[in-house]
């Protein structure tokens, strides 16, 4: 047998449903850049259902014994990066100092930023999973912008799991749900081997046929919304809430998405000719098959977005052309193999 590609199938063994590989040492920042009170020093507390609760600074928790962790990073908005190696203090290690109550069922975890961004997971699951309070990646002190000094590391969970900028740590009786969770309903167990990625909101059908009658989703929140094959041509959807939802084969002609959040939205083969997605969210989302000519990605997002589904055979891929507005700065973040399919497609 040949080794090489016996190691190809093992790594690809290790990615999960819907999720592909960052270009070798890539690391995208997603969600919040920098923490709040930059000029404070760093502390970590344990409070809530304990015996004793108890503050550490940097230094006092480079003091506890640090354990190393080599793990797979799965991001929601489905890039995975492969054996990152973290290390810092086990959740479980701390906990020993602390001695948590029987009552303590629920941890979680907050960030020192401007909207106190916070996770939670039941206490079972973040000591099972072997949470790690984690100081350095790779060797070195973890980056600012990748939430050090101080950041949760909570392997076999989606990323967001992973809180940056961990000032805080709370034992609590009850969940309290963490602020993707509670805000854009992300799924509370997030394992990526389930694609537990959100919960899907309830949009009532009657109002759902209306709207699409309509064609004016402007300002709504209509997550998970199914427009699959729907005559949907100038839709109007400026600034509107469609994280995963569904467009598979939709004639959105000229269509309108301005500003939206579209992230993992499915748009295979739709018609998305003239289509407009200046800054939008378009993480994750799915164009393999999409017409888009004369189409118009000014400033969107495209982290972890395709274009190609190569899997299948023959490969289904988007109808890109010189007339489709694709600008290096915003397609820089794709998967290797999607930049390679857009910038041969786009025209300069
Ligand atoms: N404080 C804070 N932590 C956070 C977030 C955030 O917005 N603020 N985003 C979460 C999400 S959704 C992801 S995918 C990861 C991203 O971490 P990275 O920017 O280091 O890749 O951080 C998680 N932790
Ligand atoms: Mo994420």
């Amino acid at each position: 047998m040949d080794t090489p590609l016996k190691t190809e199938s093992t790594d690809r063994d290790r990615i999960p449903p819907g999720q592909q590989l960052v270009a070798p040492g890539k690391w995208p920042v997603i969600g919040e850049k920098e923490p709040a009170h930059l000029d404070l020093p760093w502390t970590l507390s344990v409070s809530g259902e304990l015996e004793s609760a108890q503050t550490w600074t940097l230094d006092e928790l480079r003091q506890l014994p640090q354990t190393q962790l080599t793990l797979d990073i799965h991001c929601v908005t489905r890039w995975s990066k492969l054996d990152a190696t973290f290390s810092g203090v086990r959740l479980a290690d701390l906990l020993e100092i602390v001695i948590p109550k029987a009552n303590a069922r629920f941890v979680s975890f907050v960030a020192r930023s401007a909207r106190d961004h916070s996770t939670s997971l039941a206490l079972e699951v973040a000591l099972d999973q072997e949470t790690l309070i984690a100081l350095d990646y790779e060797g070195d002190p973890l980056e600012l912008g990748h939430g050090g000094p101080i950041r949760n590391i909570v392997p076999g969970r989606y990323f967001y799991k992973s809180v940056k900028w961990l000032e805080r740590i709370e034992l609590l009786e009850e969940d309290r749900l963490g602020m993707w969770e509670a805000e854009s309903g992300y799924h509370n167990q997030a394992d990526p081997w389930k694609e537990q990625r959100y919960m899907s909101p309830t949009i009532d059908k009657r109002k759902a046929a209306l709207l699409i009658q309509s064609r004016d989703f402007s300002n709504q929140d209509l997550r998970s919304i199914d427009c699959t094959d729907r005559d949907l041509e100038q839709l109007q959807a400026v600034e509107t809430k469609l994280r995963d939802s569904r467009f598979d084969r939709a004639n959105l002609k000229e269509a309108n998405f301005e500003r939206a959040n579209l992230s993992n939205a499915h748009f295979r083969k739709a018609d998305l000719t003239g289509a407009s997605f200046r800054d939008a969210d378009v993480e994750g989302a799915d164009f393999s098959g999409a017409d888009l000519r004369g189409a118009d990605f000014t400033n969107a997002s495209l982290i972890g977005a395709s274009f190609v589904d190569s899997t299948l055979n023959p490969p289904v891929a988007a109808v890109i052309d010189q007339s489709t507005v694709l600008p290096d700065s915003v397609i820089a973040p794709l998967f290797p193999e999607q930049l390679d399919f857009v910038q041969k497609n786009r025209g300069r």
